[in-house]
């Protein structure tokens, strides 16, 4: 089979899924060489295997709302691949949220899992509710309603959610403590849990800080680092909060973040206060990043507009997936842009991917460089099991090394003959080597 045959049979089947197929068609081009050199892979049908979900739960989500209201939403759980570990990922809440956009997270993870070197799986689940406008004890009722349904295709060896888009530490409680409830035991079956209840220290900033942590040795090896880099963020977020911290930490300014309502730009830089200032604006009711110049006169907001038109060294889309478009990669390469990282999943469109590759600008995927928050939910994985935990630093050490880790792999299996290193090939074909060769060691599962 051709890699254009296999493509058309994966899109036949999948017709009504863009973002899963464009996830697809990322992972499959780069690695499609790798892939039929190795005969044992190609006897096995690997990749037409690893491109179905091992499993996927689609259910119902009744709640009641303050005023008595009953309301309906659709919840998933896509249990995409199990060949190295438990799933594992995290649960989105939005309203955009479709069987498509879950099953390219989860596609996306399976290959983030495995680079992270821990043992877990790849799935991710979510629901199309939206929590814009409600109360605390609506938020509440929904989670319990969610996870009345999903408990029973978890466990901390089977399935282990976390956080994404729309869920913090606040539904991460609701819907532990109901699983909780359910089972009667108290297990590592959620991240990104309380401090005081099994919680590991860093997982809010892992993300953000690993982005960071990847980033600087991408800028390490190009002979550059943080120190007086100007640098655009998107999102004002979990993720977009842990990066902006840890630049300021490595001595660079960050000049932008934004939200759906536009863009924020303080030539000021946004640091100390202001970035505690991003999680008031994202915790209250009507989640604007616009209300920022209220309590800072001096930045501009441009509302209905994106961060990319403005002139900076490094550029971190934090927000959500395509957020970033062809016309903004131009506009990133006129203004030479040095350095482009996703810390979303799939936040650049393959245009513009091409664009910054085709200009030898330093190119870092979401699944190789926001790793750190998922790896840092598998270190709260093992403090669980061992009963302990482990202190700050000792936390943030090991997810500074996983980080370089993740960064030499993607090195070694990226770096072209003339020297540019293309981090998406290396990758893909690190994380997929691995899954691919547990698969064909377990026989037809
Ligand atoms: P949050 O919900 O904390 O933040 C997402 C932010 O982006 C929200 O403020 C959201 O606003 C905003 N946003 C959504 N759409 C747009 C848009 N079109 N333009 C600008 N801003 C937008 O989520 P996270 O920070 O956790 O997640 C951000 C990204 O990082 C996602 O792609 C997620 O999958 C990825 N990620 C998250 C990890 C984690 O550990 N949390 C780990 C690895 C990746 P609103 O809700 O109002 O739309
Ligand atoms: O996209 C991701 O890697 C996450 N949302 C985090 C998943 C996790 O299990 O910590």
């Amino acid at each position: 089979m051709t890699f254009q045959e296999f493509m058309e049979k994966v899109t036949a089947r999948n017709s009504h899924e863009p973002e899963f197929l464009q996830a697809v068609k990322e992972v499959v081009e780069t690695v499609w060489d790798v892939y039929e050199a190795n005969p044992r892979f190609v006897k096995n049908n690997i990749l037409e295997r690893i491109v179905e979900p091992e499993r996927t739960i689609i259910f119902r989500v009744p709640w009641m709302d303050d005023q008595g209201n009953v309301h309906v939403n659709r919840g998933y759980r896509v249990q995409f691949n199990s060949a190295i570990g438990p799933y594992k990922g995290g649960n989105r809440f939005h309203p955009s949220v479709n069987l498509s956009i879950l099953k390219f997270l989860g596609f996306e993870q399976i290959f983030k899992n495995s680079l992270t070197t821990l043992p877990m799986g790849g799935g991710k689940g979510g629901s199309d509710f939206d929590a814009r406008g409600r109360s605390d004890a609506e938020i509440m009722r929904f989670c319990q309603s969610f996870m009345a349904e999903l408990y029973r295709y978890l466990g901390p060896d089977t399935d282990v959610p976390a956080g994404d888009i729309g869920v913090g530490a606040r539904e991460v409680g609701y819907m532990y403590g109901y699983y909780k409830k359910l089972m009667n035991e108290f297990t590592g079956v959620f991240t990104g849990k309380g401090r005081t209840w099994g919680g590991s220290l860093i997982r809010p900033e892992a993300t953000g800080f690993g982005v960071v942590y990847y980033t600087e040795e991408m800028l390490k090896v190009a002979g550059r680092s943080f120190d007086g880099m100007r640098v655009a963020v998107s999102g004002f977020g979990n993720v977009a909060w842990g990066a902006v911290q840890k630049i300021n930490e490595l001595g660079g300014k960050v000049v932008t973040i934004s939200g759906p309502d536009g863009y924020i730009l303080d030539e000021e830089g946004i640091s100390g206060d202001k970035i505690e200032c991003m999680v008031k604006l994202r915790t209250s009711n009507n989640d604007r990043v616009g209300d920022y110049i209220q309590d800072y006169p001096n930045a501009k907001f441009f509302p209905g507009k994106r961060p990319w038109e403005v002139p900076v060294d490094v550029a971190i889309p934090c927000a959500t997936q395509n957020e970033l478009h062809l016309e903004d990669a131009k506009n990133l390469v006129n203004n030479k842009v040095f350095c482009v990282t996703e810390a979303a999943n799939m936040p650049c469109v393959p245009e513009a991917i091409e664009l910054f590759q085709g200009n030898k600008i330093l190119f870092a995927p979401g699944k190789a460089a926001n790793a750190g928050g998922v790896a840092t939910s598998g270190l709260e994985m093992t403090q669980n099991s061992m009963r302990l935990s482990w202190d700050r630093e000792e936390v943030d050490e090991r997810l500074h090394a996983i980080m370089r880790n993740i960064h030499e792999a993607c090195l070694e299996n990226g770096k072209q003959d003339d020297g540019y290193v293309n981090y998406v090939k290396g990758a893909n074909v690190a994380g997929f080597l691995k899954v691919a060769t547990a698969m064909c060691d377990q026989g037809l599962v």
